[in-house]
């Protein structure tokens, strides 16, 4: 699919012009391209380019488009086919591989990026907003109805995520929140935490038929594959409670705050009831947004993954749910939390398995989806959102054959940046050498990081300058340029549990 002024015709006079450039000038004209594809409204195109620019000099290209400007450019006729359309376009012809969204969404097509086609389940009849039909190939709507994602009439026309593109929402409103935004995740990116930080996780429950399932998601699984610690920060038990008084230490919103202030903990599964502005710890105590206002973890922002009802609820007219005041806060809070749209529901496919999982810790599809996302993320080095369409393709089986699991993959969301390293260890820090000053013409420039395998990516807007290559053994790269203007060079190391290391060449 091809925007529509890229018409046939159009498409072979630019294959005329690259030839023409081509023989002109000896050098391959590279096709556009760009990694991530990030949507949102013309209110707040401008404060993402901060953060566009940053993914940009880190190796991943960045493409800002706005929902008016894909309102003119697809043909269909509503909003979300166009922003389908649009997404595959970016895919299959320029490259990406992650798709952000930009903005939070409310009822009725309204907000910054509305929300993917509304599905109708037999459990959710009033239906969901379903975001992963934006990276779908087909339409959802096989029978032409225009109701969306029947699991009956419309099974031919659904297509799930394979897994191969990353896509998240980052449910902001404002300017400011975008601006707070931009700064937490170049923190993540650029300075995290190199001590323990990385490699510790807590599951907190309150909820007693979900302890064994919340205790098998890690001995029987993520420990598997991780080499990380857990801790369980459960109503019954706690690695803080007083000598021989088991759950002494309550589950309580202060505790949870001084859990995550005290910047100890990377990853964190929260499990329990919850409504959309609040999280329902042990006893009567609520997590809410006061105790987000008390946040003050900067620079260590736990990934975190909640099963509570409505938590990742993006597109009420009540604004803003937990998850939402945990991306939004500035200095605090988190980068990307995967919750529920609406409620959080243990789906299976057989009855008997509700009693598996209260007895013997049989995970259903919600938390077995959560799991499949650390794991992708920990033993895969999958990005946050690579990790949680990874965890979806791996249930595309029982959602073909079951109602319910096709309702888990479609409102299961990640909320925050898809596109992040999930630290699977603490980040080793690039030494990052270059010459100080390079001279028009042709240069040969060397970088070294100290990091074998990490990205090194060197761009100068200018001239068109964007080359990304992989350091050899020894840390090193070369890139042979031909420099056509003075100015500023933009050099940087990254990568899989790398803090990204960014420095400027000046060219005179
Ligand atoms: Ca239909």
């Amino acid at each position: 699919m091809y925007k529509l002024r890229k018409s046939v015709g159009f498409k072979s006079l630019m294959l005329l012009t690259s030839i023409i450039i081509f023989t002109a000038c000896n050098n391959p004209v590279k096709p556009e391209s760009y990694k991530v594809l990030l949507i949102t409204n013309n209110d707040l195109a401008e404060a993402w380019q901060a953060y566009a620019d940053w993914k940009k000099s880190i190796g991943k290209s960045t493409k800002i488009i706005t929902v008016s400007d894909i309102s003119k450019d697809y043909n269909a006729t509503n909003i979300q086919e166009k922003i389908r359309l649009c997404v595959r376009d970016y895919i299959e012809n320029y490259g990406v591989k992650w798709v952000v969204l930009g903005g939070d969404s409310q009822p009725n097509d309204k907000g910054v990026v509305p929300g993917g086609h509304i599905t109708v389940h037999q459990q959710e009849p009033k239906g969901i907003p379903t975001d992963i039909i934006y990276l779908s190939p087909t339409n959802w709507d096989a029978d032409n109805d225009g109701i969306y994602g029947e699991f009956k009439d419309d099974q031919e026309a659904i297509t799930y995520p394979d897994g191969s593109i990353g896509l998240g929402r980052i449910p902001v409103r404002t300017r400011e929140d975008v601006i707070a935004f931009t700064e937490k995740v170049i923190a993540y990116e650029a300075n995290y935490p190199t001590g323990s930080f990385a490699s510790n996780m807590v599951y907190t429950c309150t909820d007693q038929p979900a302890y064994a399932k919340v205790r098998n998601s890690w001995d029987g699984y993520l420990s598997k594959v991780w080499n990380g610690n857990s801790k369980r920060f459960f109503s019954s038990e706690t690695p803080w409670d007083e000598e021989g008084k088991l759950g002494s230490y309550e589950l309580s919103a202060e505790n949870l705050v001084s859990l995550i202030n005290n910047k100890t903990t990377s990853k964190m599964h929260i499990h329990g009831h919850g409504h959309l502005p609040a999280w329902l710890l042990e006893g009567k105590s609520t997590f809410i947004g006061d105790h987000v206002q008390q946040l003050n973890n900067e620079g260590a922002y736990p990934l975190i993954t909640t099963v509570s009802c409505n938590t990742g609820e993006y597109d009420s007219d009540k604004d803003p749910s937990i998850v939402e005041q945990m991306i939004r806060k500035p200095k605090g809070g988190s980068v990307a939390v995967v919750a529920p749209i609406r409620t959080g529901k243990p789906h299976f496919s057989d009855r008997n398995d509700f009693k598996l999982m209260v007895l013997e810790g049989k995970l259903d599809g919600t938390t077995h989806t959560m799991t499949r996302y650390w794991m992708a993320g920990m033993n895969d080095n999958a990005t946050t959102g690579e990790a949680l369409m990874k965890a979806k393709s791996e249930m595309i089986a029982d959602a073909k054959n079951s109602e319910a699991y096709h309702l888990c993959i479609c409102e299961i969301n990640l909320l925050g940046d898809p596109t992040l390293d999930m630290r699977s260890a603490a980040p080793k820090t690039p030494k990052l050498e270059v010459e100080k000053q390079l001279t028009l013409g042709k240069n040969k420039l060397e970088v070294s990081t100290a990091i074998s395998g990490c990205t090194v990516c060197v761009w100068k807007e200018n001239d068109g300058i964007y080359e990304i290559a992989k350091a050899d053994d020894t840390g090193k790269a070369a890139f042979n340029l031909e420099i056509a203007s003075a100015g500023d060079m933009v050099v940087s190391a990254s990568g899989i549990n790398v803090n990204s290391a960014v420095t400027k060449i000046y060219v005179k």
